[in-house]
C-alpha cells in the first residue's frame, strides 16, 4: 500500500519549521514566504466553503489573458495571494496564471524569491461543488537587481518548492521541497492544517486513466491505440483500466498521487500544445509526481527538463506511475509491442 498515514500530530507551520532546521545555513526566510502563502489559502479555503453564499457565484464580465471568462473566486484568490505575500519582504514578483506579466512587489519590499501560481484551478467546477484547487511553485532568483519575465523562462527542474491545495470533500494540501512529498489535511474549527500523509508515494502502476476522452477523435492515431489497448481486456487481469476525469487538474491528479494510473492532457487537431500551462500548472504538478517517484512527460521529454519560451505557454501532458506514463510514451512514439503486433490496425 502506498499510503503511509502521519502518526505524528504535526501542523504545517511546525513541519515547515522543523524542515528549515535540517538546512544549517537556512535564514527563516523560505519558512516566512511559507506561512504567508498559508495565510492566502486559508482566507480562499473559507470563500471557497462558502460559494454558494455570498452572492460570489457567477462571472464577473471580464475575461482573463486566454479571452476566457473569469468567475468571481478566481479574482479574489489571485489577490489575496497577492496580498498576504506583498508586504512580507520574502517575494521579488509574482506570475499568476490570471494576470497577462510578471507582477513585481515594490521595491523595498523584494525578496529572493519567486511565486507562480494559478489562484483557482478548475473554476468551471465552482458552480457545481465539484473540487477546485490552487497550484504554486517557488523559485529562488538568480539575479539581484530588476526583475524581469525572463527569470522566469527557466525549467521545472529548478522549483525550490510547490505544491497545490484541493478544496474537495475536505481541503487537502500537497506540497514538496524537494524531498519528498507530504499531504497535510485542513481542520476548519481549528483552521490549521495538519500532517496526514507523510512521503506519500505514488503506485509503480494504476489501473486508472484520466483524460478528456471527448478530444479523442482529434489526437494522432498512436493516441487512440493506447486508449484501445487500455480498455481491451487481458489475462493477467491487469486491464481493462476504469475512467476518471473530474475536469479540474489538481483533483484528478490528487487521485493519480494516490491511486496510481495516469493523468493526461494530451495535444490534439486543434491545440497543438494541449491545454494546460507549463508555468502554473504542470511545473509544479509535475514537480510532486516526481517527487512521489512518479513520472511526468509531454510525451517525448520530462517535463522538467522544458525550458519555456513564454510565461504563458502550453504544454502537452502525460503524468503519473513511472511505469503507466512509460507505456504512454511507447505509444506515441510507436515502439510498443502492442502496436507493432498488429493491434489497433483498424484505427486511422
Ligand atoms: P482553468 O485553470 O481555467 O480552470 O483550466 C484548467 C482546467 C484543468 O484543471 C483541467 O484539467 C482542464 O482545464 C479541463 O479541461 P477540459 O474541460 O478541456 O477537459
Ligand atoms: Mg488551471
Amino acid at each position: 500500500m502506498a499510503i503511509v498515514t502521519a502518526k505524528r500530530l504535526v501542523t504545517i507551520e511546525r513541519h515547515i519549521a522543523e524542515q528549515e532546521h535540517l538546512h544549517p545555513h537556512a535564514t527563516g526566510e523560505f519558512s516566512r514566504l511559507l506561512r504567508d502563502l498559508m495565510l492566502a489559502i486559508r482566507l480562499i479555503a473559507r470563500e471557497v466553503s462558502r460559494a454558494g453564499l455570498n452572492d460570489i457565484l457567477g462571472l464577473t464580465g471580464t475575461t482573463n489573458v486566454y479571452g476566457e471568462a473569469v468567475r468571481k473566486l478566481d479574482v479574489y484568490a489571485h489577490e489575496v495571494i497577492i496580498r498576504a505575500l506583498e508586504h512580507g519582504g520574502h517575494v521579488c514578483a509574482v506570475a499568476s496564471e490570471e494576470s497577462e506579466g510578471l507582477l513585481p512587489f515594490p521595491a523595498g519590499r523584494r525578496g529572493k524569491y519567486l511565486l507562480v501560481f494559478d489562484p483557482l484551478d478548475g473554476s468551471s467546477n465552482i458552480d457545481v461543488n465539484a473540487p477546485i484547487g490552487t497550484i504554486f511553485s517557488i523559485y529562488r532568483r538568480r539575479y539581484r537587481g530588476e526583475v524581469t519575465p525572463e527569470e522566469l523562462l527557466r525549467p521545472g527542474s529548478e522549483q525550490v518548492a510547490a505544491g497545490y491545495v484541493c478544496y474537495g470533500s475536505s481541503i487537502t494540501l500537497v506540497y514538496s521541497t524537494g524531498k519528498g512529498v507530504d499531504v497535510f489535511t485542513y481542520d476548519p474549527t481549528l483552521g490549521e492544517f495538519f500532517l496526514t500523509i507523510e512521503q506519500l508515494r505514488i503506485p509503480r502502476r494504476g489501473k486508472q486513466y484520466s483524460v478528456n476522452e471527448g478530444n479523442a477523435k482529434r489526437w494522432v492515431p498512436e493516441l487512440q491505440q493506447y486508449l484501445d489497448y487500455l480498455k481491451t481486456s487481458s489475462e493477467d487481469g491487469q486491464r481493462p483500466y476504469s475512467l476518471r476525469y473530474i475536469g479540474t487538474a489538481v483533483a484528478d491528479v490528487h487521485r493519480v498521487l494516490h491511486y496510481g494510473g495516469l493523468f493526461m492532457y494530451p495535444a490534439d487537431q486543434a491545440n497543438p500544445s494541449g491545454k494546460l500551462r507549463l508555468l502554473y500548472e504542470v511545473n509544479p504538478l509535475a514537480f510532486l509526481v516526481e517527487q512521489a517517484g512518479g513520472r511526468a512527460s509531454d510525451g517525448y521529454r520530462r517535463i522538467l527538463d522544458i525550458v519555456p519560451e513564454t510565461l504563458h505557454q502550453r504544454v502537452p501532458v502525460f503524468l503519473g506511475s513511472p511505469d503507466d506514463v512509460a507505456e504512454a510514451e511507447a505509444f506515441l512514439q510507436g515502439r510498443h509491442p502492442w502496436q507493432q503486433s498488429g493491434n489497433g490496425h483498424h484505427l486511422p
